[in-house]
């Protein structure tokens, strides 16, 4: 396209980044997740690739409505040359136990899209997955199907990629029971993903179906298996609420730009662990802020913020990719420059992760952000709400 591409930011904190893939079996079953963990710098590797296989590109031009093959071919021209800074298979800094943070990504995106996001958390000390979900709300994912192999040899069977695309909704499709039960699979999938974690953490040895060679023995007592958070971006977001009414592993939440919608009333009633919600100032509506206040009320440690400037793409990484004009006709970008307003993100994230995890690392230093003081933020939502009613007349 000729335009100049801008780049992901790479992570601001201390600790260099390192990314690998990690695929379990069996089949559908299993995890599919990207690593992003703190790195031995020693080591020259290349940058991790940020959208690793052309049938993504046909996902997200399906999910955005457009022509598979044309859409394609735009997309990849656009963003084929980009890459996530992060230091391929880099070897695994060991010596510490790190606390985990499991991302869960929102409708029609997949594992790598937030990498601006995640690498800042493991740059800051984080260990962190993010998962891919395998419940037809990503634009593409995929899993290895056992296929017997020809000669029914038994012990040598050939694996096959079978892709899962985004599943679109059927004229006249009522929209909630089907995201409840997606957001159902999601919470399990984090679920999941953790046990897995843990059971590395624990040494058990590690069989990868992706075609990457890692080393996993370092990771050995190197999660604190008490410092568990889960975070996402909109669906994804709600997905952390659901996965903290599920698993009380999960200590707290950060909910990026919520989307409410998927989740029942029996969540709300089962979380007691503290929520951050980040909100940007355009997604928004107050039927869906109402429905995070209920959370809120629920527990005096769940906090509200909105980043002035923003838009829903603010937090996943095309925010940095789109020149003006392009950012501007697909709502990539806000008013606000997407390097300040992931900042104030992470930073805010990080001041509440120290708060709820009990970390001693200084992230406090951003507590105010939390309470929603700073040029950036402001506290609760810039939406008009209903007035609520006092107790007497509910
Ligand atoms: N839409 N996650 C999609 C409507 C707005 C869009 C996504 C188009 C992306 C390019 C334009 C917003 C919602 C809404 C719940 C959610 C998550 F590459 C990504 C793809 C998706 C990065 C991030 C995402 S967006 C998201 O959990 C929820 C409610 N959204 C959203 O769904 N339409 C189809 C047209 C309805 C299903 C902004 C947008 C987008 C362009 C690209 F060209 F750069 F790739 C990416």
């Amino acid at each position: 396209m000729g335009s100049k591409l801008e780049r992901i930011p790479c992570g601001k904190g201390p600790y260099s980044v390192g990314c690998t893939d990690l695929m379990t079996g069996p089949g559908i079953q299993g995890s599919f997740l990207r690593l992003f963990y703190p790195s031995q710098n020693d080591t020259y590797c290349e940058d991790a690739l940020w959208i690793p296989k052309k049938e993504y590109y046909y996902g997200l031009s399906i999910f955005l409505n457009a022509c598979r093959t044309v859409g394609a071919f735009f997309l990849a021209s656009y963003v084929g040359p980009v890459t996530c800074p992060a230091k391929w298979n880099a070897a695994f800094k060991p010596g510490e136990r790190y606390p985990l943070i499991i991302f869960s990504h929102g409708l029609g995106a997949f594992r790598t899209l937030y990498s601006a996001i995640c690498m800042e958390m493991a740059s800051r000390g984080f260990v962190v997955a993010a998962i891919e979900h395998r419940d037809q709300s990503a634009s593409a994912t995929y899993y290895y199907k056992e296929k017997p192999s020809s000669e029914a040899k038994g012990a040598a069977s050939e694996r096959q990629e079978d892709w899962i695309y985004y599943r679109k909704l059927k004229a006249n499709e009522d929209e909630v029971p089907i995201r409840r039960q997606q957001v159902h699979q999601r919470a399990d999938e984090c679920t999941r993903a953790l046990n897995l974690l843990l059971d590395i953490n624990s040494g058990k040895p590690v069989v990868n179906l992706m075609p990457v060679s890692f080393d996993w023995t370092p990771l050995k007592d190197s999660i604190d298996v008490h410092r568990i958070a889960v975070m996402g971006h909109s669906f994804g977001a709600a997905t952390a609420v659901e996965t903290l009414s599920k698993d009380v592993r999960f200590k707290c939440a950060v909910a990026l730009d919520a989307w409410m919608l998927p989740l029942c009333d029996e969540v709300y009633a089962g979380v007691h662990q503290p929520l951050l919600f980040i909100n940007s100032e355009k997604f928004q509506w107050a039927a869906n802020v109402v429905e995070m206040e209920k959370l809120e009320a629920a527990n005096r440690e769940t906090k509200m913020i909105t980043i002035k400037g923003t838009v829903h793409q603010s937090f996943p990484d095309f925010t940095f990719l789109a020149g003006s004009i392009v950012g501007k006709i697909f709502r990539l970008k806000g008013e606000i420059d997407p390097n300040v307003a992931i900042d104030v993100s992470n930073k805010a994230s990080l001041a509440f992760l120290q708060k709820h995890l009990g970390l001693k690392k200084g992230f406090d230093q951003w507590d105010p952000l939390v309470e929603g003081e700073g040029p950036h933020v402001i506290p609760g939502t810039n939406m008009e709400l209903p007035p609520t009613l006092p107790p007497s007349n509910q």
